[in-house]
Formats: structure tokens, C-alpha cells, sequence
């Protein structure tokens, strides 16, 4: 009866850590910079391993900046409220010269050089310019650059107005039913140029009263 017992705890203990294995497997890899897309890792696309989030089962994923469109994997459905929350720091989170090493800082963006140490004096006039001119081209204009977005995908293929995530744990009734996906705000063309990072993210359905 002992070994029983000791056998059957043994068999739950394997299923927790096989279960704990699967969603980390199935979580979605992303490159953190230039160098790994170069050596194969892609950004993730919509519609692979897609997971439910349930009241008490958290699930995690990641956002790197790089990915114009960072899928999660994450299924939502309109209406209901979700937690999304930024686990720990980013990593080597950056826009060319502009680093955040708090999730606070990446969450705050840039919008002038000023914003970035050690600006050279020339770099003003030079490259000042075009910061401001190509601000319009922004995936969203009127937010500074690398400020961080998410939106929904439906089954139609229409996505939702992104939604800034403002702080490093907010609320938000989802504006559609579908796939969740993040993006740094920047101009289209200069994501794979100059970006880097990748930070974790913890999203759980809020148990309305
Ligand atoms: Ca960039």
C-alpha cells in the first residue's frame, strides 16, 4: 500500500514537471537581436501553438522588439478582462543607441535625442531631423518611439486599435476575440536595422464578482 502511495505521488510530481516542461516548450521563442534572426530564429507567427488563459492559469510569453508583430500565442475573447504584467527586467532592450534597462524605462520610450546619453553635439543637427521627421511614419504616430503596443486579431484577419501597455502590471478588457500580439512603436523599416531585446510577460483572466 506504501509503494503504492509513494508510486502514485511520484506519477503526479512527473506530470507536474512534464506539464511545466510543455509550457515552456510551448511558449513564444523570439530573436533577441539581428545576429540570432540571422542564425534561424524567426519572429513567431500567428496561429502557432496557440493558448487559452483561464482564471488561476496564468500563461506566459515573450515580446521581442524585433518582431514588427510579436505573436503570443495567446487566445483572448472580447470583452473579458485580462492582467498583462512584465515578469522581472527586460533584456538588452534597445533602439539603436537608446537602451531601457528597467521595464519602466522601455515602457516610457524616447522622443528626442535628448532622451539618449552621450549624444554627440553633431548628431543634432544631423540626425535630430530625421528623428523628428520620420516620427510620422511611426506605427503609431502619435506615441514616442518604442513605447509598447498590443492588439487582437480576429478570425476576419481585422485587428483592433492597439492598446498602450502603460504599466508594468494593467487591466484591459480585450477590444476583440482572437490572437494577442505586441510591438515596440517604431518606423516600419527600421525594426530589424536596430532593435533589440525580448522581455517576459504574464498574462491571467480577472475573476469578475
Ligand atoms: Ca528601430
Amino acid at each position: 500500500m506504501k509503494t503504492g502511495a509513494a508510486s502514485a505521488i511520484w506519477m503526479v510530481a512527473l506530470f507536474l514537471i512534464c506539464f511545466e516542461c510543455a509550457a515552456d516548450a510551448a511558449m513564444n521563442e523570439c530573436p533577441l537581436n539581428k545576429s540570432e534572426m540571422e542564425g534561424g530564429l524567426q519572429c513567431p507567427k500567428p496561429g502557432q501553438e496557440l493558448r487559452h488563459v483561464a482564471v488561476d492559469a496564468p500563461q506566459r510569453f515573450y515580446l521581442c522588439s524585433i518582431c514588427h508583430e510579436c505573436w503570443s500565442g495567446i487566445v483572448v475573447e472580447a470583452g473579458k478582462d485580462y492582467r498583462i504584467q512584465i515578469i522581472g527586467e527586460p533584456q538588452s532592450w534597445g533602439d539603436g543607441a537608446w537602451k531601457a534597462a528597467t521595464a519602466e524605462e522601455a515602457l516610457k520610450g524616447w522622443s528626442s535625442l535628448s532622451d539618449i546619453p552621450d549624444t554627440k553635439w553633431w548628431q543634432y543637427p544631423v540626425v535630430g531631423p530625421f528623428v523628428w521627421w520620420a516620427k510620422r511614419s511611426r506605427r503609431v504616430p502619435e506615441s514616442d518611439w518604442f513605447q509598447i503596443f498590443f492588439a487582437v486579431r480576429d478570425a476576419t484577419g481585422t485587428d483592433s486599435e492597439p492598446i498602450r501597455l502603460q504599466t508594468v502590471e494593467q487591466v484591459f478588457s480585450s477590444p476583440a476575440s482572437g490572437e494577442l500580439y505586441l510591438f515596440a512603436n517604431d518606423h516600419p523599416a527600421y525594426y530589424e536595422k536596430n532593435n533589440t531585446g525580448r522581455m517576459l510577460l504574464e498574462i491571467s483572466l480577472e475573476n469578475r464578482p
